[in-house]
């Protein structure tokens, strides 16, 4: 894998290149397949375009970034901040928690966080990118965990490969919850499944998209895949299940223990994760943030199709371009 290269930043004299708000960031490889943490930043409307540009640059590279210690984040920063990589979507398609652009996750025992999944994949324009801040975190557990959908791809053999290639996927909202694990319907989500399914959705997804910026293959599966067109139920769950456990092997994850200022970043083309519910009764609050993403584009350059659902007004892309 491509290394972005490890610049500790030099201490500076304030005001000069370097000074805290201009230091060059350094980024710091957490794992061999995926996961980096960048230091000597902070988020702040001083933020410079090089700032941005190598947090972007690191976020491609290593799929998933942390930044630590950015207690002054509010809801207006995080979304400013985020704003920086690129147009936002709204805060989701069916569930309101309070705000246009945040969306809160009060619980992990409800519906599709405590299990693998890419988010929003139910829509054509899945978010590119994730922003998710700590606001509230448990004594103990609560982590999550990333896996690396280009590295799963790139990992198999050639025949299923071109297997994967040639196969699409319905996903949807309204996928049977109950056939995950009894833990999904659990009464301390902050959102009921009838917000989450309030209008239900489908699209048919490639298998396999290739990156709008890295021009990587990767697999779009997880959680929201409600079958793999044209197999039967026994033989889509098959399908499903010999790809997505490729995803999630263990060396393919990198797990995050989270503390008060950090924020997450995650392509969203490029992962999938999974928040491990296993911190009691204890709270724990996340505040996420999503940017906008195109529509995927199979390796044959045939573009994901919306069965199900209006889900323009979440991507707000049609704005931009009218
Ligand atoms: O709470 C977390 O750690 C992650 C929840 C989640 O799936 C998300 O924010 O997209
Ligand atoms: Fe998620």
């Amino acid at each position: 894998m491509t290394l972005t290269a490890d610049r500790p930043a030099a201490p500076a004299a304030p005001g000069a290149p370097g000074a805290p708000g201009v230091a060059a960031p350094a980024v710091h490889q957490l794992g061999g397949q995926l996961g980096a943490r960048i230091d000597g930043v902070h988020l702040g409307d001083d933020l410079t375009a090089e700032q941005v540009a190598t947090i972007r640059a690191a976020l491609l590279t290593h799929k998933v970034v942390f930044l630590r210690d950015q207690h002054d984040l509010d809801d207006d920063a995080h979304a400013r901040f985020a704003e920086r990589l690129g147009p936002l979507t709204t805060a989701h398609p069916t569930v309101n928690t309070g705000s246009a652009r945040v969306l809160r996750v009060t619980a992990n025992r409800g519906m599709a966080a405590n299990s693998w999944h890419t988010d929003v994949t139910f829509v054509d324009r899945v978010p590119a990118i994730s922003v998710l801040r700590a606001v509230t975190l448990p004594p103990y557990g609560g982590t999550t965990v990333w896996a690396n959908t280009v590295a799963a791809y790139a990992s198999l053999p050639a025949p299923l490969r071109a297997l994967a290639d040639g196969l699409w996927a319905v996903h949807t909202n309204s996928y049977d919850y109950a056939q995950l694990d009894e833990e999904h319907d659990q009464p301390d989500a902050n959102y009921s499944r009838d917000d989450f399914t309030s209008t239900v959705f489908e699209t048919r997804h490639p298998v396999v998209r290739v990156h709008p910026e890295t021009g990587e293959r990767s697999l779009v599966l997880g959680n929201f895949v409600k079958r793999i067109e044209g197999l039967t139920s026994a033989e889509s769950h098959q399908v499903f299940h010999l790809f997505q456990n490729r995803i999630t092997r263990l060396e393919n994850t990198l797990r995050w223990s989270w503390q008060p200022g950090d924020l997450a970043i995650w392509d969203n083309r490029a992962t999938q994760h999974y928040a491990v519910a296993d911190f009691d009764e204890h709270p724990r609050e996340m505040r996420r943030i999503t940017v906008a993403g195109d529509v995927p584009v199979s390796v044959d350059g045939e573009r994901s199709v919306v069965l199900q659902g209006d889900a323009r007004a979440y991507a707000r892309l049609d704005e931009l371009i009218s």
